[in-house]
């Protein structure tokens, strides 16, 4: 008995140091030390011996065991660490090599000017409604008093998408909507984007507004007023000339477009204020009776004024943009610099 342990310990012994890696260190254990390895073979084979022979084999046999594992756990020890070692090497990362740099994006300056506008108008106590970009006729025309063979509804200005379906030429029809859902006091501004068939130097087929109303009893053209003077010094700064000037919108009267100081010659006269020394910046005006009637409002009992802002065209006099088209054509050198 003796010498079969001796000749498996030196056999195991020699297979154990030859093993490079974990895997076939286990292949060992199992040949050895497994269900049917063979020194549990062995172990199992001392019931035949007489009980003479039977204490010294076991002790041998024992002793050998243990021997076999305590060489298979050091080897193990040894393998593992070598291999965590070469892991370690190849997913060695080089903290000297440049890294990869990657550009930070911002704001759209359209969407830049719409937040700001909307900031002031919500800081004097409006709210904001949003609504459908393809409306129907009734919404975009018939509801704001523009009669069916008025120029503004000209197959010219208009993208139709069907007989009595449009996209829409402004943001009013969803100051008619939140009219017709909701009762005074009102103030509200809808923010969104527009179409009109137009395309130069200062229109796009797509722009945006910022349109708004209040509706109260007791409102008047002085808090038109009071409303853009705030709005001009909050938005172009304090020192700017502001006008009024008499116009006409068919859901309006009396109409009134509102002009600051030009931003290119300080009133001086050129090119970009044609000589004025004045460039509009919205229209405005006290709700046409005509519009009250479609929503169900009593004029006799409710007034209120309402306004349309190009948002391309407050940024361009903003930023000094000569070129609405530069917005949408998505030139990085373009809008970086915003
Ligand atoms: C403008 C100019 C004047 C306007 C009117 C309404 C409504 F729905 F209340 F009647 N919303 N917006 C309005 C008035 C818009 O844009 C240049």
């Amino acid at each position: 008995m003796k010498n079969k342990v001796d000749k498996l310990l030196k056999e195991a012994t020699r297979a154990i140091t030859a093993a490079a890696s974990s895997r076939e260190l286990d292949d060992i254990r199992v040949r050895y030390l497994g269900k049917k390895g063979d020194i549990t073979v062995l172990l199992k084979s001392l019931g035949q011996l007489s009980p003479e022979e039977r204490p010294s084999a076991g002790q041998a046999v024992n002793t050998g065991r243990k021997i076999v594992e305590k060489e298979l756990l050091e080897r193990k020890n040894d393998i593992e660490s070598a291999e965590r070692e070469m892991k370690l090497q190849e997913e060695q990362i080089d903290i000297t090599l440049p890294g990869v740099s990657f550009r930070r994006g911002h704001r759209h300056p359209v969407t830049r000017v719409m937040d700001e506008v909307i900031q002031i108008f919500t800081g004097m106590g409006f709210s904001v409604r949003e609504g459908p970009e393809v409306e129907s006729d009734y919404y975009n025309f018939e509801a704001l008093n523009l009669p069916k063979n008025h120029p503004a509804r000209d197959m010219q200005d208009t993208f139709y998408i069907g007989e009595d379906t449009v996209l829409r030429t402004h943001t009013s029809p969803v100051q008619i909507r939140t009219m017709e859902s909701e009762t005074p006091p009102l103030r509200i501004i809808s923010p969104g984007k527009v179409y009109r068939v137009d395309y130069d130097v200062s229109h796009s087929p797509m722009f945006h507004q910022v349109e708004g109303f209040m509706v109260d009893e007791n409102v008047a053209f002085s808090d038109l007023k009071g409303t853009f003077v705030h709005f001009v010094n909050q938005f172009f700064g304090e020192d700017t000339p502001v006008r009024f000037r008499p116009s006409f919108f068919p859901f309006t009267e009396p109409s009134a477009e509102v002009d600051i100081g030009c931003v290119m010659c300080s009133g001086k006269g050129c090119r970009l204020c044609s000589s004025t020394g004045w460039i509009e910046i919205l229209g405005s005006g006290m709700i046409h009776p005509e519009v009250f009637r479609h929503v169900k409002y009593d004029k006799e009992k409710f007034s209120g004024f309402a306004f349309g802002i190009g948002i391309e065209r407050v940024a361009m006099l903003r930023y000094g943009i000569d070129d609405i088209r530069l917005f949408f054509e998505n030139d990085m050198r373009f809008l970086e610099q915003f």
